[in-house]
C-alpha cells in the first residue's frame, strides 16, 4: 500500500514537473547520482582514449564495450539538475539554473556526440573512433568550463 502511494506520488511529480528528479528521496541523492554516473562515464571514456591516443593498443572490442557504457551513462545526470539541488555542495555552477537552455543545449551537444563515438565505435574503425572521441571529449569540456567549478 505505502509503495504504490508512493509510486503513484511519484508518478504525479514527474507528470506534473517533467523530470525525473521526484524520484530521488532527497536532492542530496540526486546530487550523489550524477556525480557517480558522470564518475562512472569518465572511467570507460579514458579506456578509449587510451587507444584513441596510442597509449594502449586498438582494441575494437574494447573500445566498443566502453562505448556502450558511455553512451548509457551520458544520458543519466541530467535529469538531477533540479532546482532543489542547486544550494547544496557540489560542483554545478549556478549559470546552470539560470542559463537552462544554454545548459539543455550543451547536455544535447555531449550526447550527441557521444553516440557518434558509440556508432564510430561499432564500425570497429580507429580513425573514425579517434574522431569521434575528440568531438565528444571537447563537447564534455565545454560543458564543464561554463557550468563546473
Ligand atoms: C574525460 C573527462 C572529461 C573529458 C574532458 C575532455 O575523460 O572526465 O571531462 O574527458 O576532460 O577534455
Amino acid at each position: 500500500m505505502k509503495v504504490r502511494f508512493a509510486l503513484v506520488l511519484a508518478a504525479g511529480l514527474t507528470a506534473v514537473s517533467g523530470v525525473a528528479h521526484a524520484q530521488f528521496q532527497k536532492p542530496e541523492d540526486a546530487v550523489r547520482y550524477r556525480q557517480g554516473a558522470l564518475y562512472v562515464m569518465n572511467q570507460h571514456f579514458v579506456r578509449i582514449g587510451a587507444m584513441a591516443n596510442g597509449r594502449v593498443p586498438f582494441d575494437a572490442k574494447t573500445v566498443e564495450e566502453n562505448a556502450a557504457v558511455v553512451l548509457t551513462m551520458s544520458k543519466l545526470p541530467w535529469a538531477t539538475f533540479g532546482p532543489e539541488t542547486e544550494d547544496l555542495k557540489s560542483k554545478a555552477k549556478p549559470e546552470i539554473w539560470m542559463e537552462t537552455d544554454k545548459f539543455r543545449g550543451a547536455q544535447n551537444k555531449m550526447m550527441t556526440a557521444v553516440a557518434a563515438l558509440d556508432s564510430a565505435a561499432r564500425t570497429g574503425n580507429l580513425d573514425a573512433v579517434k574522431k569521434t572521441f575528440g568531438e565528444a571529449a571537447a563537447a564534455c569540456k565545454a560543458c564543464h568550463d561554463a557550468y563546473r567549478q
